[in-house]
């Protein structure tokens, strides 16, 4: 999978994917993760990517020809399954829409700034939008890379342990049941003895149990959904 992000501060986003996870995924060669600074795409002198709002609105808005410019070279070199920007008024991400992105072969993500972009990017050229909570973030940067986390890790070979990626919270629908390791009894604190039991069926029902009481306790929410 090959994920092209494109950021007029590309600064934020060296670090997030060079570690863990998702540093072995591109390692493995299983992802290609691009960063494009928006501002190499512009032509005028003073390479600017903003402009002053029409309406007379304070703030500035992200102009339309350097994002078209770079979105138009790399769909020139390959098709993409989606163009994603990511903005506080999209589909709040979700595990399901993550799971999708995952099956994916190359995707394109846009990261806004300011008052965001020209309206048109988003009516010509973006084909999802995506936002990761009902809260304000400065920009699209740590949103990407929260979207970018959470597709990666699920990308079939990335997680060696296949049935682990399956196991976490939301992927069947509930929260993950508690884990414990070593000691068995720390500072008096005992592990739930049906874990030590070794009877692996008496372990999978409490587990199961755990995971529906907690979600019934904690987000009810989900059983809803
Ligand atoms: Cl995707 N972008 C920004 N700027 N703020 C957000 C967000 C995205 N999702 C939640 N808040």
């Amino acid at each position: 999978m090959r994920i092209d992000i494109l950021t007029i501060h590309p600064e934020l986003l060296e670090s997030p994917f060079n570690h863990s996870i998702i540093k072995r995924a591109k390692q493995k060669g299983l992802v290609e993760i691009v960063i494009h600074n928006i501002r190499d795409y512009s032509t005028d002198k003073h390479k600017s990517v903003d402009d002053y709002a029409f309406g007379g609105d304070a703030g500035m808005v992200m102009m339309c020809d350097p994002i078209f410019r770079c979105i138009e070279k790399l769909k020139a070199e390959r098709h993409y399954d989606e163009v994603i920007y990511v903005t506080p008024d999209g589909k709040t991400l979700k595990q399901g829409i993550s799971n999708r992105l995952a099956t994916f072969e190359n995707i394109i993500i846009l990261c806004g700034h300011y008052k965001g972009v020209d309206h048109r990017i988003r009516e010509h050229l973006v084909t999802l939008e995506i936002s990761i909570g009902d809260y304000v973030l400065s920009g699209g940067e740590l949103a990407a890379a929260v979207i970018v986390d959470s597709v990666v890790r699920i990308v079939p070979g990335v997680i060696s342990d296949e049935t682990s990626a399956l196991t976490d919270s939301f992927q069947d629908g509930l929260l993950a049941p508690p884990v414990y390791t070593r000691p068995a009894v720390y500072n008096g604190w005992e592990v739930p003895a049906v874990l030590l039991s070794g009877n692996f069926k008496e372990i999978s029902k409490w587990q199961e149990d755990q995971a529906l009481s907690r979600t019934k306790l904690l987000r009810p929410d989900l059983l809803n959904d």
